[in-house]
């Protein structure tokens, strides 16, 4: 298998099957002992082991009729057939701008002539987006063509180019409880499944296999890209366990559609990604995830406002100004939006955007008290003139020096479809590469995988899933660099400081 480069080092060794590298993790232990503060650095040896064998990777989406399933579908065929099309502004090529993994880079190290960059996906022996191949299901039954169409997200000479490999792809019948999502998507639910809650996991779970034997993909990934549903409580003997989550499916007790589609997929032992807020992963979803060893993660893409709030509050906090408020606005004409204009779908979202600036907050104590923390509102309205074409306003307003104040508004204006597209792609092929990373350490001798909740990749979430009692990251750069540092980690190299000792010195 040809790297595009070769770690040279007595602690990489490269076989037919892996790359092993060996690695000392360095961290800082702080404990108070007899009212003093002890800090001890201290350090870890792993074994970091990948697989190089790259699957032929099958994505199955919920929600593959809507605006984000049917673009990311789209944009996977036209990068492969490698469309070019043409608009007012002139010609346009597919390309993966927005991936984390196609279009970002990383920097190896330094060379002859300066520091050396390299495709975050050369990393890593990683599938590639264009042998992605995808199937799903749609409460509504147009074809993926005619769903491309109605999202009104693609320009119309690139979809009659795309229209007879996308009229072919037809989502199966999906799971439907209307008292989830809002009253007003009924309309378009004409491709249900009927019988028991139970029955209709069991035909998700036929779904999954069949995709996988028809299509000869090895591995499945299922993730939801379908409408955000309102919360479920968290009931004692209902959701609380794995077996009483199982149980409650075999009674046909209140069980979410994403839910008893993260239930299939475990089964399934296909890892579960959720792009949307609600709170899929209830402690009984977790613990089944935990039991089966499958990776879920989630909850909630982190394509726009998200992202560049957790940038702007990280530097503000980061370089002193005390953040006392943030509004942010917006609105969208997409189905996403009339889906989110219903109150309890609207208070999922709003509770994912709100907890983005949590944690930059509570690491500045001398900014912030313990109850102390800024204003912030999230208002979401739905304007279908502006169709997927998302606004988003926000103002952030900060105390600086001496009683002096400082706002900063911010508009923003982009196609939501395009933005969500190549983070489902980050997810599912980061999900994969995990897949094939196990470790060890010398305490710990015997080779493991991550945990089954899947926080790396916490960069392509607003709300971050987080195995219990982690700390929850939302600062952009921190999260890009703990995807950054344990990739490099695989290959022995230590993690990216930017001290630039070297250029310090006289
Ligand atoms: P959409 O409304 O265009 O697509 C959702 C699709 O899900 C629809 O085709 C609908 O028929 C289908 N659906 C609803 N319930 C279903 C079920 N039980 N089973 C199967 N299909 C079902 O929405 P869009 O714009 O594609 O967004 C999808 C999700 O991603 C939403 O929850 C949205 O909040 C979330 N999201 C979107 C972002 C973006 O930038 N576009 C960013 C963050 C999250
Ligand atoms: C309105 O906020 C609709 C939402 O689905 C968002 O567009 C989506 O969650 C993206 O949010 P953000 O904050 O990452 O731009």
């Amino acid at each position: 298998m040809a790297e595009p480069f070769l770690v040279e080092s007595p602690n990489v060794t490269y076989s037919k099957d892996f790359i092993e590298a060996k690695y000392s993790y360095s961290t800082v232990h702080v404990c108070k002992e007899n009212g003093v503060t002890k800090v001890r650095p201290c350090s870890t040896r792993f074994t970091f082991r990948t697989g190089r064998q790259v699957p032929r990777l099958g994505v199955m989406l919920v929600g593959w009729g809507g605006n984000n399933g049917t673009t990311v579908t789209a944009a996977v065929l036209a990068n492969r057939l490698r469309l070019s099309w043409m608009t007012k502004t002139g010609p346009k090529t597919a390309n993966y701008y927005g991936s984390l993994l196609q279009a970002s880079t990383v920097c190896l190290g330094t060379g002859p002539s300066g520091d050396v960059y390299v495709p975050f996906r050369d990393l890593l022996p990683m599938v590639h987006p264009n042998d992605i191949v995808f199937d799903g299901w749609d409460i509504s039954s147009l074809n993926l063509a005619e769903a491309m169409k109605r999202a009104e997200v693609l320009e119309w000479p690139l979809q009659e180019q795309l229209w007879p490999h996308m009229e072919k792809m037809k989502p199966r019948p999906s799971i439907y409880i209307p008292e989830f999502i809002a009253a007003n998507q009924e309309e378009r639910a004409d491709n249900v499944l009927r019988g028991s809650m139970a029955e209709q996991v069991e035909q998700i779970r036929r779904d999954i296999r069949d995709f996988k034997e028809s299509s000869g993909v090895d591995k499945v990934i299922v993730l939801w890209t379908a409408n955000t549903e309102r919360f479920c409580d968290i009931v004692p003997g209902l959701n609380d366990t794995a077996d009483n989550l199982l149980r409650a499916i075999e009674r046909g007790l209140e069980v979410s559609p994403s839910t008893l589609f993260a239930v299939a997929s475990i089964l399934e032992g296909c890892a579960y990604i959720n792009g949307s807020p609600q709170n899929t992963f209830v402690p009984g979803a977790v613990e089944l995830a935990a039991q089966r060893r499958v990776f879920i993660g989630g909850d909630d893409f982190k394509s726009g406002q998200t992202k560049l709030k957790s940038v702007l509050v990280d530097f503000l906090v980061g370089a002193g100004l005390k953040t006392k408020s943030i509004v942010s606005y917006n609105h969208l004409g997409n189905n996403d939006g009339k889906n989110l204009s219903a109150p309890q779908q609207f208070r999922s979202k709003e509770i994912s955007k709100s907890n983005v600036v949590d944690d930059t907050v509570q690491a500045n104590p001398v900014l912030y008290g313990p109850q102390d923390k800024p204003d912030h509102c999230v208002v979401i309205k739905y304007v279908p003139y502006v169709g997927d074409s998302k606004r988003a306003l926000d103002e952030y307003t900060s105390e600086i020096m001496m009683g002096g104040t400082n706002t900063i508004v911010i508009h923003n204006t982009c196609e939501d479809s395009l933005l969500a597209s190549p983070i489902i792609l980050d997810l599912a092929i980061l999900t994969e590469l995990c897949q094939r990373i196990t470790f060890c350490t010398e305490a710990d001798p015997e080779f493991q995988g991550f945990h089954s909740v899947l926080s790396i990749l916490a960069f392509l979430c607003k709300a971050p899933l987080v195995p219990e009692g982690t700390p929850v990251v939302n600062a952009l750069f921190r999260q890009r660099s703990c995807i950054e540092n344990i990739l490099r980690a695989c290959l022995g190299l230590p993690p990216q400081n930017h001290m630039l000792l070297e250029h310090k010195m006289q």
